[in-house]
Formats: C-alpha cells, sequence, structure tokens
C-alpha cells in the first residue's frame, strides 16, 4: 500500500473497532433480527476479527485514514463480581454459567466491536469551543452493552489525548429516559469536513413527551432527550442541529438504529423512503439551516427495494466514503450483493447523476449475524491537520500495523466458539493476554481493570 499524504484540510478518519477473542452469538438483543436469528449458532472469533482487519486495510488502499480501536475485555469477571459472584475467576465463571447462562454471553460479548455505537463526535468546525467534543453512549437498552460505556470513554481519551483539540464528556445517565445509541442514529451533512456542517440527531422516541409516536412491538433506543443532551454538551447550535423522529414503524419492523435506514456523508443523504416520520419537513428543514449546499437527497422507494431486503442486505448500513472532490463511493456488505432487489438498484445508483460512483463489496458476515454491517463497525472522527496530528499515531492504520495485527489474531484468537465455552477460563486467560498485548501495540497505556 502506499503511504498517503493528505493534502486535503481535513479528513474523516474512520475508526473501526476491532473484533475481541469473545465474539459469539447469544440473541441477546431484542429488537436487532439478524442477532436474534443468530442465537445458539458457534461462531468464529479468528475470523471475525480477520474480516475486520480486511475491511479496514479496502478503506486504506483507497486512499482513507483509517484508525483502530481496542475491544473490552471480555468474559467481565469484574462486573460478575459486582453482582454478587465470587471466588477465583474460574469459579465465578462456572458459577455464572450454572445460574444464568444469558448473563454469562452478555458479560462475554464482543459489541464494542460496533464503534457506531462507541461515542457521538462533533467536529470542531461545528462546535462552541473549536474543539473535537466525544460522549460515549451509554447504550443502556441492553445489559450487555451498557456495561461498555467506562472502558470506551477511557480507550478514547487515550487515543485523543490531547485537550487543546479534544474535549471529552462522561457518558449521560443510565436511565432509560436518556437512552443514547452514539453515532448510530447521528449523521454530519456538509459541503466539507472542516467547514460548518448540519448534525442531523435522530430519535426513536420522547421520554417526556407521551403524546409523539413510538414503536409498539420493539424498543427506541435513541430518546430525543439524550439526542438534545449531546448536542448540548457538544456546544452546538439550532442552526447546525436537526432533530429528526424517526418513523415507529420501521424500529418495529428491525431497524433497532437510524443507521439500518439511511446514511449521510457530506451533502449526500441515502436513505429508504421510510426511514423518517415526516420526510418532506425533514428535506425542507436541512435545506434551510444549509442553504448554500446543493444536495443530492437519494430515496430509495419500496417499489425499488422492499424495507425487508434493506433490512436482511444492510443496504444503508453501508459506508458513503469521500475518495475525491466530488466523488464518493459505497463500501458495503457482501450480503448487498446476493440480494437481488438491492444489487439491481445498486448498479443503477452508480450510472445515475449523484456523487456515488462505485460500489466496494466487503464481507463481514460474521459481524453481520449480528445485526452489524460496515457502518455499525466505525466511528467517524473527521478531523483537520492539527487535530490529526494530535491524534495517537500508534492507532492509525498503515501496512505495518495491519500484518502486525494480523499476526496478533492468528496467535491469540479462536476459530470456534460457543455459549458454553464461555466458561473456560482458559478462554480467559487467552483474552487477558491478547489485550494487554494489544494495548502496547496501540500505545494505549494501562486501560483495562486487569493491567492495574
Ligand atoms: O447493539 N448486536 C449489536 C449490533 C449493533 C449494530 N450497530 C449499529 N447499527 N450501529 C446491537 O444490537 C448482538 C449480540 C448478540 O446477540 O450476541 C448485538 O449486540
Amino acid at each position: 500500500m502506499a503511504q498517503h499524504s493528505h493534502p486535503a484540510q481535513s479528513f474523516e478518519v474512520n475508526f473501526d473497532g476491532l473484533v475481541g477473542p469473545t465474539h459469539n452469538y447469544a440473541g441477546l438483543s431484542y429488537g436487532n433480527t439478524a442477532s436474534q436469528g443468530s442465537a445458539q449458532a458457534s461462531s468464529n472469533p479468528k475470523q471475525a476479527a480477520l474480516q475486520g482487519l480486511q475491511k479496514m486495510k479496502t478503506l486504506s488502499d483507497l486512499g482513507l485514514p483509517q484508525g483502530v480501536l481496542a475491544p473490552q475485555k471480555r468474559p467481565d469477571v469484574h462486573t460478575l463480581r459486582r453482582l454478587g459472584f465470587s471466588g477465583n475467576d474460574a469459579q465465578v465463571l462456572e458459577k455464572t454459567y450454572r445460574t444464568d447462562p444469558i448473563l454469562l454471553a452478555a458479560v462475554c460479548s464482543a459489541s464494542s466491536m460496533w464503534t457506531a455505537n462507541a461515542a457521538t463526535v462533533s467536529p470542531s468546525a461545528d462546535t462552541q469551543d473549536k474543539r473535537v467534543h466525544i460522549t460515549p453512549a451509554n447504550l443502556n437498552n441492553k445489559f450487555h452493552r451498557a456495561i461498555e460505556h467506562e472502558v470506551t470513554g477511557r480507550i478514547l481519551s487515550r487515543v485523543f489525548n490531547d485537550d487543546n483539540y479534544f474535549c471529552h464528556h462522561a457518558a449521560l445517565p443510565s436511565q432509560d429516559a436518556f437512552g443514547d445509541e452514539g453515532a448510530a442514529n447521528h449523521t454530519r451533512l456538509c459541503i466539507d469536513y472542516h467547514e460548518p456542517g448540519l448534525e442531523l440527531f435522530v430519535y426513536g422516541r420522547s421520554a417526556f413527551n407521551a403524546h409523539l409516536p413510538a414503536p409498539q412491538r420493539y424498543p427506541a433506543r435513541q430518546t430525543l432527550e439524550a439526542s438534545r443532551a449531546v448536542a448540548r454538551l457538544h456546544g452546538l447550535r439550532e442552526h447546525n442541529t436537526l432533530f429528526i423522529a424517526q418513523n415507529p414503524h420501521v424500529i418495529d419492523q428491525g431497524v433497532f438504529h437510524n443507521d439500518v435506514i439511511a446514511v449521510g456523508n457530506q451533502n449526500v443523504l441515502f436513505f429508504h423512503e421510510s426511514a423518517f416520520l415526516n420526510t418532506p419537513t425533514v428535506l425542507a428543514e436541512i435545506r434551510a439551516k444549509l442553504p448554500k449546499v446543493e444536495f443530492h437527497f437519494i430515496a430509495v422507494t419500496e417499489a425499488e427495494v422492499p424495507l425487508a431486503d434493506a433490512i436482511s442486505s444492510y443496504l444503508f448500513n453501508t459506508q458513503i466514503v469521500t475518495l475525491a472532490a466530488g466523488n464518493m463511493a459505497i463500501i458495503a456488505p457482501l450480503e448487498c450483493a446476493n440480494t437481488p432487489s438491492v444489487k439491481a438498484y445498486l448498479d443503477r445508483l452508480i450510472s445515475l447523476n449523484t456523487p456515488i460512483q462505485a460500489v466496494h463489496y466487503i464481507d463481514v458476515k460474521q459481524s453481520m449475524r449480528n445485526g452489524g454491517g460496515p457502518a455499525c463497525l466505525r466511528l467517524r472522527v473527521a478531523l483537520n491537520q492539527a487535530e490529526l496530528a494530535a491524534t495517537n499515531q500508534a492507532c492509525l492504520l498503515n501496512d505495518a500495523l495491519f500484518t502486525r495485527l494480523n499476526t496478533w489474531v492468528e496467535r491469540h484468537y479462536r476459530d470456534r466458539l460457543i455459549v458454553s465455552d464461555l466458561r473456560d477460563p482458559d478462554l480467559l486467560r487467552e483474552s487477558r493476554s491478547a489485550l494487554d498485548e494489544l494495548s502496547q501495540i496501540l500505545d494505549l497505556g494501562y486501560v483495562y481493570e486487569f493491567q492495574r
């Protein structure tokens, strides 16, 4: 790979989550149909991690700066002890398995790989103090994810470790009214990354306004109150924020985050016609707030791609990346190539008069089976040159790091896991020694409790 110089003034850096050594399928996410459908299947953590690395490499080879975020320590024995399990680590795991195998699976989930849920990030061009603001998501709708934010915050503060440029907030109060799922419900539109943009916060329900619509079947994980709080913390203003109601009916079909049905990049918003509660109003408000931008609103109709196909293929959980001014590509999961309506649509899309001119299909099947597509696996961080230089350079992918991480995965990861394996004390040992080594590779210092 060429070592790219970046003459541009600003970049969107994708920070992908490395898949952890305990990646498994436990059906933990009610409302996420892929997770529920894969419950009890055997997983392949090694393949999952290698697929994730290959995805990062594909983007890096396209000339895009690419970051890496470390996974969480799992099994999370610390949380099991807080819940009253005692003895040595092996006894804690065994007792949990016998008492409550679902709880054991929850504290073993590798769910931090989906870094779109790690945090919400506002670039410095949008914030009042001109720093990049970062709020880890409390993820309080699912227990296995609610135990992520503390370590996530610690890792992010080691990656963006300079108060002159970065401002880190604590996660919102871990209460249902402030359910926050991070960037999975947040998109930013702009002309160029370093110019002031419009941050779109999509919510599934309101905690305090009972008259606003809400889904009936599956939970709405993101509340309006949480989105507003994050915008306040980040010092955003009325003119650069828009709060948008998600269509509750699509949540009930399995669209558990807005990034399963819409994705934006610069002047492009790509979405299914059923994504929002009131699409004409949404588009008019976007135009009113960014009057100078020539938008491409690409609405996919039900006749072109039925919602069920969009959900199973993850057509909208794609990444839209800018390769050069006005030249964008879509990074899509292989499932899109294998779903006839979606493949036909994407073939047509690149011949239309929009900035999207190519589609790259990638294999992230291990993650897809838990409801995590390309867009779930990355946290977007728009940075200017000085901010990129102030970022922990050991976390930015180059050929050497790619090779080193592949070797690291090959050495430490298993190629098969089922839920009953999670109590194996050797898995805990393997996972700790893998993460201990990784925190050195990524120059993170001591971020995990077991290292203290
Ligand atoms: O939170 N799946 C994740 C998938 C997250 C996808 N992220 C975005 N769309 N941004 C979730 O539902 C499944 C784990 C299991 O069932 O074992 C899980 O947590």
